[in-house]
């Protein structure tokens, strides 16, 4: 099952680190940064599909999902 993996984050946020911190613990790969504060471009994408300017966002496959918790759940369940 491959999908495409973005995360929106920014890196002062504690919510993002608890993300990045998890990625990097277990060594996943293929996720996409894209930190908001660095590109206006993904700042103006989270709000208008996301529907609220909050990080950490996972977009999989375009779709959104928030909450730091549920994305790392997200992650465990489906790359292990
Ligand atoms: N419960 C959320 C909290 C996320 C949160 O509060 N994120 C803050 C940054 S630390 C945020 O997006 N604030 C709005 C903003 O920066 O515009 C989670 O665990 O992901």
């Amino acid at each position: 099952m491959d999908h495409k993996l973005e995360l929106y984050y920014y890196p002062e946020c504690p919510f993002c680190q608890r993300v990045l911190a998890a990625i990097a613990r277990h060594g996943w790969e293929g996720i996409e940064l894209k930190d908001i504060h660095a590109d206006p471009e993904a700042d103006a994408t989270l709000v208008r599909v996301g529907g609220k300017h909050q990080v950490p966002c996972l977009f999989i496959d375009g779709e959104p999902l928030y909450e730091s918790l549920d994305i790392i759940a997200w992650l465990e369940k489906t790359l292990g």
